[in-house]
């Protein structure tokens, strides 16, 4: 699971990349690109370390990849480099942009770019699907030769494949393409001070319902060097309640479709990343292989019942709350959970 960062040339890529993980990127040389691990910001997990007080503490992470791309191959490497992205996180310059329109302009013609790159592909796919006789062509190839023309009116529209209504099957057999405009995208403006009540007008220009987040780089930058206390100063001066990066690491996480669940005790409290509907077998090999191949029950709570019976394991039991979860148990967002397993 990654996010990609892509964005036009000097459109603040890595100065967003420094402010989510801490690296600066732009100091490493002789790299094609640099991966970086985001914490995710949550005010469950806060609490459970500040009721465990655990000796070692492991926030979920988000990792994004920032791409060094320069050059005549730069496209080429971009490609390469984000082949495995599960999603895509575009960077708008808006801070250099003289106005909307042209912040507009800016976005559109790398979402152009994509969608032209995308169509590539599927005009030679389609080509090389021509010259093999039909009868020797497997399912997946048949079901190709169906979809792609659909792909490709599509694409010839200027909209991103992202837009078409896909089954499963569909879906899983266009997975090896790295189709860009197929991926889950968010959309980040990066906007001067002022302009930053521009998101909302950008959105209605670019027709991008959701995932679009407004933030002044620069004011973040200047943020993340900060103690909490000045940094609260600093929020409540600009009536913001959190620095706006939290809220695309957030953003991000969902449009991966993640959520986690909580292990807990006096050792460690961590966060475990799994797929949105895992069962509780799939969510244990997160942890091992182990915990999944000799699973035998998940001793399950929610996070809002383990806080409301007074935020103890021990008053938990004993309010008969802990409940013991089987294999086909669908972890849900926020479990308190530990595992019993046999190796
Ligand atoms: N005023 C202003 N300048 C910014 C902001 N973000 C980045 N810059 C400047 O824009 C330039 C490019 O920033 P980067 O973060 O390196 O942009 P990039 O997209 O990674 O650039 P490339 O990797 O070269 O394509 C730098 O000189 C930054 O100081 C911002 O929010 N406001
Ligand atoms: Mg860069």
């Amino acid at each position: 699971m990654e996010m990609g960062i892509i964005g036009l040339p000097q459109s603040g890529k890595s100065s967003l990349f420094e402010i989510m993980t801490g690296i600066r990127s732009r100091d490493v040389y002789g790299e094609a690109f640099v991966r970086g691990q985001a914490s995710v910001p949550d005010d469950r997990f806060d609490r459970l370390v500040a009721i465990f007080h655990p000796a070692k503490v492991s926030p979920a992470k988000v990792p994004f990849v920032d791409v060094h791309a320069e050059g005549e191959k730069a496209w080429e490497t971009v490609r390469q480099t984000l082949s495995g992205a599960d999603g895509l996180l575009h960077v708008v310059d808006g801070f250099s942009a003289a106005d909307l329109p042209e912040m507009v302009e800016g976005w559109r013609r790398l979402e152009d770019e994509l969608i032209l790159s995308d169509l590539m592909v599927v005009e030679n796919r389609r080509e090389r699907l021509q010259k093999v006789p039909q009868k020797v062509l497997k399912p997946a190839e048949l079901l190709q030769v169906e979809l792609m023309p659909r792909l490709q009116t599509q694409l010839e529209q200027g909209k991103p494949l992202r837009d078409l209504p896909l089954t499963p099957e569909e879906r899983h057999t266009l997975r090896s393409f790295s189709f860009w405009s197929l991926r889950p995208e968010l959309v980040v403006l990066n906007v001067t001070e002022e302009r930053l009540g521009s998101a909302a007008a950008f959105q209605k220009e670019t027709g991008l319902t959701d995932h679009v987040i407004g933030i002044c780089g620069e004011l973040e930058a200047e943020m993340a060097g900060l103690s909490p206390e000045e940094q609260q100063e600093f929020l409540d001066s600009l009536n913001m309640t959190e620095p706006a990066f939290v809220r695309i690491i957030q953003a991000a996480f969902r449009l991966l479709g993640r959520i986690t669940y909580f292990t807990v005790g006096e050792d460690e409290v961590k966060a475990w990343v799994i797929p949105e509907g895992a069962k509780a077998p799939r969510a244990a090999a997160v942890i091992h292989k182990d915990f999944e191949r000799g699973f035998i029950k998940a001793e399950v709570i929610g996070y809002e019942e383990f806080i409301s019976c007074g935020g103890t394991l021990a008053a938990a039991k004993a309010a008969g709350k802990l409940r013991l979860e089987g294999k086909e148990y669908v972890v849900q967002d926020g479990d308190i959970i530990s595992f019993r397993f046999n190796v």
